[in-house]
């Protein structure tokens, strides 16, 4: 069953041994029963079988969670009207960065215990190109200020006011430093006992990971959040660590993850997907690898944390798996788009 956890925010050593996972969003299957685009019966993945509705098919686009819906659907449309790999998994998230309803992905995200909402957000190319922005407010689309520093600075990071001034100077709107009513009015909520009480079993995490390849084989991924909820000023996940949240190599595949950032970060979960797939993984095989890995190195809190990982290999194979229950993801062609439960460790 699910498990629950409370505990005081002020105290410091307890939080970074603690999932910090939000109770914000309702089980995702109840979302997507009442979703048009929900497949009945499309499927559970099966422990190391490749769950790929449409294998071998290129363009391939996989996004986490069923925003990824949305956001695939962007990228396709912008694939078919010209756009290469990194415009598509640009635009795809970039409609996640949007979406009032998600409350950890943009500036409507959930905010930091001292009420700032701050966001990460990272995106590679298959030819080892990628750029990263962290700690960074009052910017709509951190996905794009990631492109700049990838395509017009000679760093890979760059993080908080360095970020923003990056952006000022590249005529990025600022926006006004205002939570959305949603992230007020949880802010306000939590502000009152400053405790989480993460149920990780009914949670929707929100965070995008979008990993996409074109017809031609060429691969890129982006990775955009808002980070935990009521994390400290200052705290980066893993989102915007290159190998980490997100990596992608053309000669491999690429991965992605969500969940809890720290976890992720101990094992450089993207990274390693990649180089076990490098050795002749399937995607499926590599992930389930990682999640035992990430097991093995939290494993003391590890009914408390979770965490999901995305795959594809150059062959377009797929694979996914999670910690505990919970995560899907959204896989899209040129002509369909779908939603797919991942397979867990934890059942
Ligand atoms: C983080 N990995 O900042 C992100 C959070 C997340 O779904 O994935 N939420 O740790």
């Amino acid at each position: 069953m699910m498990s629950l956890i409370s505990f005081n925010f002020n105290n410091l050593r307890a939080d970074s041994k603690l999932s910090l996972m939000s109770q914000r969003r309702k089980f995702i299957k109840q979302s997507l029963m009442g979703s048009a685009l929900f497949i009945p019966g499309v499927s559970t993945i099966a422990e190391a079988k490749a769950p790929s509705l449409f294998k071998g098919e290129k363009p391939l686009i996989l996004s986490t969670w069923n925003h990824g819906l949305p956001a695939n659907a962007a990228a396709v449309e912008k694939l078919k009207t010209g756009g290469n790999i990194i415009d598509a998994v640009e635009t795809g998230v970039k409609d996640t960065e949007l979406d009032l309803s998600n409350l950890s992905v943009g500036l409507q995200g959930l905010p930091d215990r001292e009420g700032i909402t701050t966001l990460d957000a990272s995106i590679m190319s298959g030819d080892g190109s990628c750029g990263a922005v962290a700690f960074v407010r009052q910017v709509k689309h951190p996905i794009s200020l990631a492109r700049v520093v990838m395509e017009k600075t000679p760093h890979v990071m760059i993080v908080g006011e360095g970020a923003r001034q990056l952006a000022i100077s590249e005529g990025f709107p600022i926006e006004k430093e205002v939570l959305s009513p949603k992230a007020k009015e949880a802010y306000e909520k939590w502000k009152i006992t400053s405790q989480y009480k993460p149920v990780i079993n009914i949670e929707n995490h929100d965070t995008i990971g979008m990993i996409g390849m074109d017809a031609k084989g060429n691969m890129a991924g982006s990775c955009t959040t808002s980070g935990l909820s009521y994390k400290m000023h200052g705290r980066v996940g893993d989102s915007p660590i290159i190998g980490a949240g997100l990596f992608v190599d053309n000669e491999v595949g690429a991965a992605t993850a969500t969940g809890l950032g720290e976890s992720i970060i101990r094992i450089c979960g993207s990274f390693l997907i990649v180089e076990l797939m490098r050795q002749g993984r399937t995607p499926q095989e590599a992930c389930e690898e990682a999640v035992k890995r990430l097991i093995a190195k939290n494993s003391k809190n590890i009914k408390d944390i979770q965490a999901g990982f995305l795959a594809m290999n150059k062959d377009g194979e797929v694979g996914a798996y999670a910690v505990h229950p919970g995560f899907n993801f959204a896989q899209a062609t040129l002509q369909k788009n779908a939603m797919i439960d991942s397979g867990s460790h934890f059942k």
